[in-house]
């Protein structure tokens, strides 16, 4: 496992934001380099250079406001929705509501084709959407070189 504060130096600091169940906290523990194990995520996870939100900020509309906080702190907001999912929480071109970049990140691909969920996104206004299935591994790596800093 790499030492989490060179971690921490190399990565632009992302905020994860999707409903709960997505994927957001295994997504961290793989690329954090950790076991994956389960854990509900109470309150954000702030201090580390991924931003883990509870899915409660993004489906409670009173509780969205926190995401619009945690946001102006990171460098690159992604958007999280599962490749099965039979609904999207994000409206269409939300990204403009943030100066920051915003990615989209399609989950459990294993599941099933990621096409409807990318579609999902790239309405929303995501450019770079990564499918990635955080069991085995798949698509992780573009996403990471993607989450490192330049340079
Ligand atoms: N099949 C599959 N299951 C996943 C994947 N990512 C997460 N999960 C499972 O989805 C459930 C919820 O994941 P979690 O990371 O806690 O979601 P969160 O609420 O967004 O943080 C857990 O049982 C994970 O093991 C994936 O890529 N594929
Ligand atoms: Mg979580």
């Amino acid at each position: 496992m790499q030492d989490n504060q060179n971690l921490k130096n190399q990565m632009k600091k992302t905020l994860l934001v999707g409903r709960h169940g997505v994927g957001k906290t295994t997504l961290k523990q793989v690329l954090r380099g950790e076991d994956i194990h389960y854990v509900k995520t109470q309150y954000m996870d702030y201090g580390d250079w991924l931003l883990d939100s509870p899915g409660e900020y993004a489906e409670v509309h009173g509780l969205g406001a926190a995401l619009a906080i945690y946001a102006y702190e990171a460098d690159v907001v992604a958007l999280l929705i599962s490749a099965d999912d039979d609904y999207s929480l994000f409206p269409p071109n939300i990204t403009c509501m943030v100066n920051r970049d915003v990615i989209g990140i399609v989950t459990k691909i294993d599941k099933c084709s990621p096409e409807r969920a990318e579609r999902w996104l790239r309405l929303s206004g995501c450019k770079e959407i990564f499918p990635i299935d955080s069991h085995t591994g798949l698509g992780v790596d573009k996403l990471r070189a993607y989450l490192r800093k330049q340079g």
